[in-house]
């Protein structure tokens, strides 16, 4: 039973047995997840949320000591959300980095106790999988210590047809060159009218799951994320919501689920208003109770920004991703307010401890390093 000062005499009729069985832990389902969605108050929402955290994971708060590395921006494809991505005919605003400067990048780190690399990027059409394969073994072999989480599913489809390779055999190929883990990215919104209206042109939906299943088989963890606050309505919400939570009944092998909030800088769908923070706190909230088979729940801050970070961590959310060292593009070309976004561990410290949670440095797979 979860510890909460909560009584279901206060809540509104409707809800209270939906509310019993969260406290009682147990799972509620995608009908009784839209009425909670559609009714629930913040505050219900919030407290059902922070209990559900505090029994996963007490008072932690998890982040790690990261960097990206995005070896293109070109793609192939055309997500209408996207304001990062760049054509190969129309190079303004592009990069191709090689892999002698990709490492020559990483070097500039030799010092630093840096425990992850996030490498992810546009979809290339030069850059297949035998290219990254080789990228991934000099990344290892400078820093063998180092975990590699790379290649989103929709990065992955590509690299695996083009190189005529099934995702399994892809998969393997890239685990023995020293890939570790797989990101969260490409999920969009998995509902098929949705996807088709904001990103027709990549991998489907059954293709992510399907991706995300053989690295799970391989012992590959991965991520998973949703992106909200666009065009999607709670029905589509609560749908993606389901397609995760019933493959990690199946695998277990998530480690943490990252909504990420559409901003609408410089893309094909602008004129669509950013949500609220009131919109931003019922998400994570009703994430965090909907995914009763997921550990963690993860606020990316350069996306959302730190004060609403902050926020987060008494609606759900017990991991506030890294330090990230000013390497990433993906939101700052999306108009976020932080243009070049770098947190010292200090400042990480601070940030969790001003809310008082408990800062603790985890690895990827959230062994602890460090508890501050
Ligand atoms: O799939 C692109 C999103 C994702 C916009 O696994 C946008 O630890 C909002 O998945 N507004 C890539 N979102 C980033 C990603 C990620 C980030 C941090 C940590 C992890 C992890 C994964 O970024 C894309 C897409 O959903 N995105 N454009 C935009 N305008
Ligand atoms: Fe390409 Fe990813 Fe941008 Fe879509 S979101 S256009 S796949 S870089």
């Amino acid at each position: 039973m979860l510890n909460t000062s909560l009584t279901t005499d206060s809540v509104a009729i409707d809800l209270q047995p939906i509310v019993s069985k969260i406290i009682n832990e147990e799972r509620i389902n995608q009908e009784e997840g839209l009425l909670l969605y559609n009714q629930a108050s913040i505050p219900l929402l919030g407290s059902l949320a922070n209990a559900i955290r505090e029994k996963k994971n007490g008072n932690n708060t998890f982040f790690n000591k990261n960097i990206h590395i995005e070896p293109t921006n070109i793609c192939v494809f055309d997500c209408k959300f996207c304001s990062y991505s760049r054509k190969l005919s129309k190079k303004v605003e592009a990069w191709e980095y090689t892999i002698d400067e990709m490492i020559e990048k990483l070097k500039t780190y030799k010092e630093k106790d840096i425990t992850e690399v996030h490498l992810v990027g546009g979809v290339h059409p030069k850059m297949g999988l035998h290219y990254f394969i080789e990228l991934i073994k000099k990344i290892k072999k400078i820093r063998p210590d180092i975990h590699i989480k790379a290649f989103t599913a929709v990065e992955l489809e590509y690299m695996c047809r083009k190189a005529k390779v099934t995702y399994e055999e892809g998969l393997k190929m890239l685990k023995n060159a020293g890939q570790d883990s797989l990101p969260g990215g490409g999920a969009e919104i998995f509902d098929e009218d949705i996807r088709n209206e904001i990103c027709a042109d990549k991998c489907n939906s059954e293709t992510w799951l399907e991706i995300h299943e053989t690295a799970h088989k391989l012992k590959m963890p991965s991520n998973a994320t949703m992106l909200y606050g666009h065009i999607e309505k709670p029905i589509h919400i609560i749908d993606h919501l389901d397609r995760l939570r019933q493959l990690q009944d199946k695998t277990c092998g998530f480690n943490t689920f990252i909504p990420l909030k559409y901003r609408n800088g410089n893309n094909q769908m602008s004129h669509i208003n950013e949500g609220s923070l009131v919109n931003d706190i019922k998400l994570y909230a009703f994430a965090r109770i909907y995914l009763d088979n997921f550990k963690h729940l993860k606020a990316y801050w350069p996306m959302i920004g730190k004060k609403t970070t902050q926020n987060l961590l008494a609606f759900g959310v017990d991991d506030i991703d890294g330090t990230i060292d000013d390497t990433t593009k993906i939101y700052s070309m999306a108009g976020v307010e932080d243009q070049n976004p770098t947190m010292s561990t200090e400042e990480i410290i601070k940030l969790v401890k001003d809310v008082g949670r408990t800062p603790i440095q985890r690895d990827t797979l959230y062994n602890t390093i460090r508890e501050y």
